[in-house]
């Protein structure tokens, strides 16, 4: 059985949640390098989410961010075969990127960072969860 102070504190909990809202658990996603293509080389991703490149050729290649083959300065990591880089992107927009020594072949990339939707109807459904009837009480 669950008591009335315990329910309380929960629910406490739970508001200072909804409070400040809470942000979804951040995601790793791949970018594999196969020949001299990223795969998939457009992806769409939320802030505070990690790209991870996998250089599954026998080249070496970057991850240089800019447009145009210019780089831009962010970011570039350069990949040995078999290395693996990651960047994380905590601002939303669209990320251009290509690779220093293949960018004139059309090795290009983009990572399209959105913002996360805040998980107010998750808490939301846990503090109703907390006042259903209770076959235990
Ligand atoms: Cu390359």
């Amino acid at each position: 059985m669950v008591s009335t102070g315990k329910k309380l504190m929960a629910l406490a909990v739970l508001l200072a949640a909804v409070a400040t809202p809470m942000i979804a658990t951040a995601t790793e996603h791949v970018v594999n390098i196969t020949f001299i293509s990223f795969e998939p080389n457009d992806i769409t991703i939320l802030a505070g989410d990690t790209v991870r490149w996998t250089n599954n050729s026998v080249f070496v290649h970057t991850s240089t961010s800019g447009v145009g083959c210019a780089a831009n300065g962010l970011w570039s990591l350069v990949m040995n075969p078999a290395d693996q880089v990651t960047h994380v992107f905590n601002a939303p927009g669209s990320y251009p990127y290509f690779c220093i020594p293949h960018c004139g072949s059309g090795m290009t990339g983009t990572i399209h960072v959105d913002t996360p939707v805040p998980t107010e109807q998750t808490t939301w459904g846990a503090i109703k969860a907390l006042f259903k009837p209770n076959p235990d009480e």
